[in-house]
């Protein structure tokens, strides 16, 4: 056959080997795109290939398929006047992208197959990505989640956020503490992201500011800053599942202004000018952990304002260069703040407008206020952000001019509205008077967004009833709830392969991934053997893979026929895993004083990290490694007991625990958790809650059914009463005996050599002022645990209710929460791309 022959007339049969290498989805075309990759971007062969090599190959292979759709979906919303919803987060706990990539883009298997014929095993390169680990918990995971969710239910959407060089450390476990190892995801390249040359915007801080009289007339103000840097973007593709959509994830590096070091440089101030590079590229450096102690965080304050300042800038220039004049920018896009950390958009926004476009008062903050939307997210008194005036004034001066000039303007409204009540206007004032002048950001997030939300029904009501009373009374309209949710394709999809396919087969089709709440079609084989046969078959398979893993990373060999009770979070005071230990030492004892006890053989997991400043959670941390040292090298209770931590609890931990547990630990002291959202993760992989009335946990109980769902504790109400009456942990402490000799035991040595030392802060804590209220819930916990023992042990009975809580977590789906947020937040429609 000549060539002019091949040209002119393909041959149809041998279509596959014609699809193009960037985006042909046929096994040849994925294979020859890889081997293209390894050569023209990695400049590698295969025989000197290393493994990230191999995985970058693969990484660029994927994300050519991306970017195709990336630019389809692209021109279809330039094109379009939909309204675009940014979401403002200072954290996107991503997760690793290749597995999840190739499932939204639904060519898992035949990447799988082209791997082997390669001679690549798809699964040890998924295994090393480094996960973009930038964030600390849920709130960051709830961002990720509501991107992948945005993209799938097709709104047109931008993530804007910090592109941090060291995301939440990596947790090794030295000696039974916890050490922190920087995290270097970075090192090996990011695959994932473009980096925008041409995006570049310039945030000023600190100086001074000055009025002056423009060519109008008109009064302005112009601020003097003493120090610039510039953000430059980076761009990741979020695809949706299914769907042509995909959102943009734009994160923001600091960089030094160059003109900046010019000027150091030509007077001679070498130095001087490194530094101000140094000092510059510090602000995008490296996530915050979160509870470190807010007094002095100058960086953490800058963070905030060099993202929030980009960002707005960016959306500025999208709409005058493809929408029109500034005063439609609201029409355009409604921007979502995740909580306090991006608040300062408010007064950026204000100044964007005034200062650099000449704005006035009025119509600025009429758009200024449309734009914002405020998410709530803690109730913890100590979590809620405040900044001194001083850092305010040093920082960021015009800003808090601004800020000034806000509450003015809204502390007239409350007085009209509530003549006489100083009180309230102290209360309500953006400015704290209290140790020290500071700016409260929760007010001023209120204050200039058209709504606020909470995360859980049961967090909403309190948001509106204690921390936000006063503005709920001004105004009642405002207030909304959204309840959280994850995305069903990471957290069961890509997690826990066996369990989608048994419900795809059983659902007859995969239309539950993009609608959880055809998952109520398996209750009508909850009661039926085979299926429950085959529901533990998949259990147990993830359970053995976990096992398998903890031989390998936490040195513990646990029996996948064992219960496994898993409690997987940060680790916090009000989390309570201290209760959990309690109940794990209780068993010990009872075991050692009666070694023929009957008992149900239960493998308890940790996963959590802490804050590496916060002392009795480390020390929580150091107390479930002894209790576990202990445990699993007695060889009287080792058959029935084991222990095991995993380090390192991040998003690819986390999918290797959801799938194998079968017990869910959810027990916050109730009215201290917002929501939750492992609560949601680890019910839709077939586990079952113990838990409290706290956050979501309702609302899983509620929707799975109480006799699905182990309740014990107090309730909000409970505890604000007991609080009020004069809480005595002592005293409980004293009146059951079981309880007071665990203390004992821990206190005693035995779980520390002998030092009688270690743990008595912990145990001090606990007997002395029990903030949350461990002690009083232990005995319900206790007995609450011993039902769990009794369901257990019929396994029909089990396996039926695994089943009716997978089936009935349609609500729990990140699409649900997204699409509640469109309507009732946002006012947005869905804006469909094809295929
Ligand atoms: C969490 N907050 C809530 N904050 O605790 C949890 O109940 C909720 O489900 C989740 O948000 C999503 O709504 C949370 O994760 C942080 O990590 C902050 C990061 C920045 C510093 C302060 C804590």
């Amino acid at each position: 056959m000549s060539p002019e022959k091949t040209l002119e007339a393909p041959d149809p049969a041998a279509t596959p080997t014609h699809e193009h290498t960037r985006t042909g989805m046929s096994k040849d075309a994925l294979n020859r795109a890889f081997i293209d990759n390894l050569f023209y971007v990695q400049g590698r062969f295969r025989e000197v290939a290393s493994p990230n090599d191999l995985y970058m190959a693969a990484a660029y292979t994927v994300r050519d398929r991306l970017l195709g759709r990336w630019i389809k979906c692209a021109e279809t919303y330039r094109d379009s006047k939909a309204r675009t919803v940014c979401y403002f987060s200072a954290e996107f706990l991503l997760g690793p992208h290749l597995l999840n990539n190739l499932v939204n883009l639904g060519i898992t298997d035949v990447a799988g197959e082209a791997g082997a014929e390669l001679g690549l095993d798809l699964h040890e390169l998924i295994e090393t990505e480094e996960e973009p680990g930038l964030g600390n918990g849920g709130l960051g995971r709830l961002a990720a989640c509501y991107m992948d969710s945005l993209s799938t239910v097709q709104i047109p959407a931008i993530g804007y956020g910090i592109r941090y060089e060291f995301g939440i450390f990596d947790q090794v476990i030295e000696d039974g503490w916890q050490v922190e190892k920087s995290d270097t995801w970075l090192k090996n390249g990011n695959p994932w992201e473009i980096l925008r040359h041409g995006l570049r915007f310039p945030v000023k801080f600190g100086g001074r500011t000055e009025q002056y009289h423009d060519e109008h007339g008109t009064l302005r103000v112009r601020w003097l800053a003493d120090m610039e840097v510039i953000g430059v973007g980076y761009d990741t593709p979020i695809l949706g599942y299914g769907v042509g959509n995909v959102s943009l994830l734009r994160l923001w590096k600091s960089e030094a202004c160059e003109s900046f070091d010019f000027q150091s440089f030509n007077v001679g101030d070498y130095y001087g000018a490194v530094q101000a590079k140094i000092e510059a590229e510090t602000i995008s450096k490296v996530l915050y952990p979160n509870d470190e102690p807010s007094a002095g965080k100058e960086l953490r304050l800058k963070q905030q304002y060099f993202f929030v300042s980009c960002s707005l800038q960016d959306m500025i220039r999208l709409q005058l260069h493809t929408v029109g004049p500034l005063d439609g920018l609201a029409d355009k896009f409604v921007a979502q703040l995740n909580d306090t950390h991006p608040a300062i958009a408010i007064a950026e926004l204000m100044r964007l407008l005034m200062d650099e476009h000449g704005m006035g008062w009025d119509q600025a903050w009429g758009i200024t206020h449309k734009t914002f939307c405020y998410t709530n997210h803690t109730l913890l008194p100590e979590a809620l952000e405040t900044w001194s005036v001083r850092l305010f004034e040093k920082l960021l001066p015009r800003h808090l001019e601004i800020i000034y000039e806000i509450n003015r303007r809204f502390l007239d409204e409350v007085r009209v509205r509530f003549l006489n009540d100083e009180g309230r206007v102290a209360r309500m004032s953006l400015i704290g008077e209290e140790g020290g002048r500071r700016v409260r950001m929760a007010n001023l997030a209120v204050v200039g967004s058209s709504a606020v939300n909470g995360v859980a029904q049961l967090h909403s009501e309190l948001v509106k009833t204690t921390i936000l009373k006063d503005f709920y009374d001004l105004w009642p309209e405002r207030f909304h709830n959204v309840t959280n949710g994850v995305t069903p394709r990471r957290f069961i999809a890509v997690c826990n392969p066996r369990l989608a396919a048994l419900i795809t087969e059983t659902c007859g089709d995969d239309r539950w991934l993009t609608d959880l709440n055809c998952l109520r079609e398996l209750e009508n084989y909850a009661d039926d053997a085979d299926f429950q046969g085959r529901w533990r078959a998949v259990k147990t398979a993830a359970k053995r893979n976990l096992a398998r893993w903890l031989t390998k990373h936490a040195w513990v060999t646990v029996d996948p026929e064992s219960l496994f009770d898993v409690q997987a979070k940060r680790l916090h005071e009000y989390k309570r895993q201290h209760l959990n230990l309690l109940h794990i030492v209780s068993l010990y004892q009872r075991l050692k004083q009666d070694p023929n006890l009957p008992m149900v053989p239960r493998t308890f997991i940790f996963g959590a990290k802490a804050a590496p400043g916060y002392h009795l959670a480390k020390l929580i941390i150091k107390l479930i490694n002894a209790v576990a040292d202990v445990i699993n090298h007695d060889p009287q209770v080792n058959d029935s007991l084991r222990v095991a931590f995993m380090p390192n609890f991040n998003v690819q931990n986390g999918q290797r625990l959801y799938p194998a547990a079968d017990i869910s630990e959810q027990i916050s002291l109730a009215g201290k958790e917002a929501s939750g959202t492992g609560n949601m993760k680890f019910s839709m992989n077939g586990a079952l809650t113990i838990g409290t009335l706290d956050g979501a946990n309702v609302e899983i109980r509620e929707e799975v059914g109480e006799d699905n769902f182990f309740l014990f504790g107090m309730t909000a109400e409970e505890v604000s009463r007991r609080q009020a009456e004069g809480y005595r942990p002592w005293d409980i402490c004293r009146d059951d005996h079981e309880l007071k000799s665990v203390l004992d035991l821990i206190t005693s040595g035995l779980f520390s050599h002998g030092d009688t030392t270690l743990f008595r802060p912990l145990i001090d804590n606990l007997i002395h002022q029990d903030p949350f209220m461990v002690l009083a819930d232990y005995r319900a916990y206790l007995d609450c645990q011993e039902r769990v023992s009794r369901a257990w042990a019929d396994r029909p009975r089990w396996e039926r209710m695994s089943i009716l809580n997978v089936a009935r977590m349609g609500k729990f789906s990140s699409d649900r929460a997204i699409r509640e947020y469109a309507e009732k937040i946002w006012k947005v429609k869905p804006l469909p791309v094809s295929l």
